[in-house]
């Protein structure tokens, strides 16, 4: 018997989870936190796979449909053994999230090591291969996601310093995407929310007419750990820094048994979405540090429930 619908916004695709450790053609730990892009027809999902060691590395799945997928047999980014790169990686890379900027495409992900968590820029041609640029943060950040396009000049992004062990989305900006400056808080977690305890960008910013929408995670504390959910918010075209509306509810919360019961418990985190010519949107999300999964709605639907917030 199918659960009743209506409790999140979004729609749970029907066929979730869509990659589980199954479907990883070699011995690994899990498969979780993976980001879209749709490169001609094709889709392709850059997962986060964690080692049975314990650290995380990158494999690649494509697909024709955006909700059928088929992961490569070896991994296509694993943490730098050498190189200036490789101290900053000890401890995996992790939570990749992929934009396409004047036609190239950059993902930015997290390398962690004893040191802490930092972000990195990497820039790639076929998806396959990944040229590291820069680590572009110091240590003690993370959830950095980069907008599509410049804003009045400059490349921007999203990311999730800690500082006082509160974690708030911050805008900064660069000139060449290596150095940035700027640095601005622009969303702090909500008090007495489901995300009152921790936030951080999820997706790459999606430019729409009412502003640029960000899917966004939130984290409530509570006596059995935390709980992660999925959010929106709109952020001002020319001013990103401007929050015009924040959904005050999540758009999706961990319910399935998928979504509950894995490594980490009761976590729902995208890394990106798809936004398809009908205004059809879909987003992937990791559920409970174990697997992948797709939910979907319609962009204008979002957008209209986030504006009822302002
Ligand atoms: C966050 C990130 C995610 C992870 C989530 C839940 O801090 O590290 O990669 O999915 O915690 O464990």
């Amino acid at each position: 018997m199918s659960r009743p619908t209506g409790r999140d916004f979004l729609h749970r695709w029907e066929g979730n989870p869509i990659i589980t450790l199954e479907d990883i053609p070699y011995r690994c730990n899990t498969v979780f936190n993976g980001t879209p892009v749709k490169a001609g027809d094709e889709y392709l999902l850059l997962l986060r796979v964690e080692g049975q060691q314990g650290y995380s590395f990158f494999s690649l799945a494509r697909g024709q449909d955006g909700f059928h997928f088929t992961v490569d047999p070896e991994p296509v980014m694993l943490p730098a053994k050498e190189g200036p790169f490789s101290k900053y990686e000890t401890r995996g890379i992790e939570d990749p999230r992929l934009t396409e900027i004047e036609g190239r495409y950059y993902v930015l992900f997290t390398a962690v090591s004893h040191w802490g968590p930092r972000i990195e820029l990497a820039e790639t041609t076929d998806f396959v291969h990944y040229e590291r640029i820069a680590l572009v943060s110091e240590p003690g950040n993370k959830d950095g996601v980069l907008f599509p396009e410049k804003i009045n000049g400059r490349y921007t992004r999203l990311d999730r310093p800690i500082g006082n062990d509160i974690g708030s989305i911050w805008i900064s900006f660069s000139e060449d995407m290596i150095h940035w400056g700027d640095h601005r808080l622009v969303m702090t977690p909500h008090a007495g929310y489901w995300d009152s305890y921790r936030i951080g960008a999820s997706a790459p910013p999606i430019k729409t007419e009412a502003g640029w929408l960000e899917i966004y995670h939130g984290m409530k504390m509570t006596r059995s750990g935390p709980i992660y959910k999925i959010g929106s918010v709109l952020f001002d075209l020319e001013n990103p820094s401007r929050v015009i509306a924040r959904c005050d509810e999540p758009i999706l919360s961990p319910r399935e048994t998928y979504e509950r019961i894995g490594d980490v418990n009761n976590v729902v985190f995208a890394c990106g979405a798809i936004v398809e010519q009908n205004d059809d949107i879909k987003i992937y999300y990791g559920a409970a540090d174990t697997c992948i999964c797709v939910a979907t709605g319609k962009l204008s639907h979002l957008i209209e429930r986030t504006l009822e917030s302002e």
